[in-house]
């Protein structure tokens, strides 16, 4: 509905959330309580990132302020705000945070909470003090049938992974959801409103684009396939070819996103110096994976394995990833056949 060029009938999360639940037949409404949750710590994760330099809260955690207090830093705030919003839900059974070297459990009457979620609080703060675009990534699972939860209600491959998805601070909020066997949606945080907005509906990453993402510097450490595939980006056989372009901004998040609208590859492989990769496999590669499925790409691990098939051993298991268009991966899976 248009009245004087403003659309009044607006989808927010909760519409879409509510929307999607009436599909399901058998559902609960647990689901959508726990994405209720979620986006309220993307909404304080976010705003205390905007806040941030202005009330000191950027640098490392445990440093004193002037006044010789302890301030807690956004690292810490983001993972606090994050179990604080799972806690709260009563759906969430077990959480894995990258900032935790231990699964949270939490106390819940028994069968009221069948989620696990897997986390990633603000990935990229290694950017925050700059003022960076960085995200949260997350991963739901759903309990095994009668589980109370444990570790290995957690430790899945991303198949099982009944939703998953990130938020991208940037120059605005963007939240990007998928659900197992659905499409990609994207919304955006309308600051005034405070709530999320449908903003880009059924996202489809392009089949292929001539960018790529990775971080160069590691490329001494590189194997050999490695160097081969990112050298004939560069320098394309056959006198015709450009070559692709380089986006490189060091937040997985911020990458990805590019990545997901734009198209193109983003690649954070195995190498001498990380053989088993540097990104998480539970918060980090299955969540992006999923999305980048779920919207036509593509997702595999150094070995050229479906990421989404790959099981961690332990809840901080990391592993090599490249994702992208289709036909990108394709490329790459070529050079390491
Ligand atoms: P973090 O979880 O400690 O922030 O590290 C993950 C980040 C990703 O966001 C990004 O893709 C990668 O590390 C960048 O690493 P590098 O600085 O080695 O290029
Ligand atoms: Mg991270």
């Amino acid at each position: 509905t248009q009245a004087a060029g403003i659309s009044t009938d607006i989808v927010t999360l909760t519409r879409f959330l509510t929307e999607e639940q009436v599909k399901v037949r058998e559902a609960t409404g647990d689901f959508t309580l726990l994405c209720h949750a979620l986006q309220f710590s993307f909404k304080a994760i976010s705003h205390y990132i905007r806040r941030a330099t202005l009330v000191n809260l950027t640098g490392l955690a445990g440093q004193s302020n002037a006044t010789g207090d302890d301030v807690k830093k956004l690292d810490v705030i983001g993972n606090d705000l994050f179990i604080a919003a799972m806690k709260s839900s009563g759906k969430c059974a077990l959480l894995v945070s990258e900032e935790e070297e231990e699964i949270i459990y939490f106390k819940t009457p028994q069968g009221s909470a069948r989620y696990a979620v897997a986390c990633d609080p603000i990935d990229g703060s290694s950017n925050l003090d700059a003022g960076v675009s960085v995200g949260t990534i997350f991963g739901i699972h759903r309990l095994a049938e009668g589980s109370q939860g444990t570790k290995e209600d957690i430790l899945k491959p991303g198949t099982e992974l009944v939703a998953a998805g990130f938020t991208m601070y940037g120059a605005s909020a963007q939240l990007v959801l998928t659900m197992k066997g659905g499409g990609v949606n994207g919304f955006t945080l309308d600051n005034s409103f405070g709530e999320f907005i449908l903003t880009h509906p059924d996202m489809r990453i392009p089949k292929s684009r001539a960018i790529y993402s990775v971080n160069e510097g590691n490329s001494l450490y590189w194997e050999e396939h490695t160097k081969e595939y990112f050298n004939s980006l560069k320098f394309p056989q056959g006198g015709s070819g450009k070559p692709y372009s380089a986006r490189y901004i060091g937040s997985m998040v911020a990458d990805a996103y590019r990545t997901l609208l734009y198209g193109g590859i983003f690649a954070y492989p195995a190498d001498k110096k990380s053989p088993k990769g540097k990104l998480r496999i539970l918060y980090e590669c299955a969540p992006m994976a999923m999305v980048f499925e779920n919207a036509g790409g593509q997702a595999v691990d150094s070995k050229m394995a479906r990421m989404l098939e790959v099981v961690p051993e332990h809840i901080h298991d990391r592993a090599g990833i490249f994702l992208g268009s289709y036909d990108e991966v394709e490329k790459v899976k070529s050079f390491y056949k």
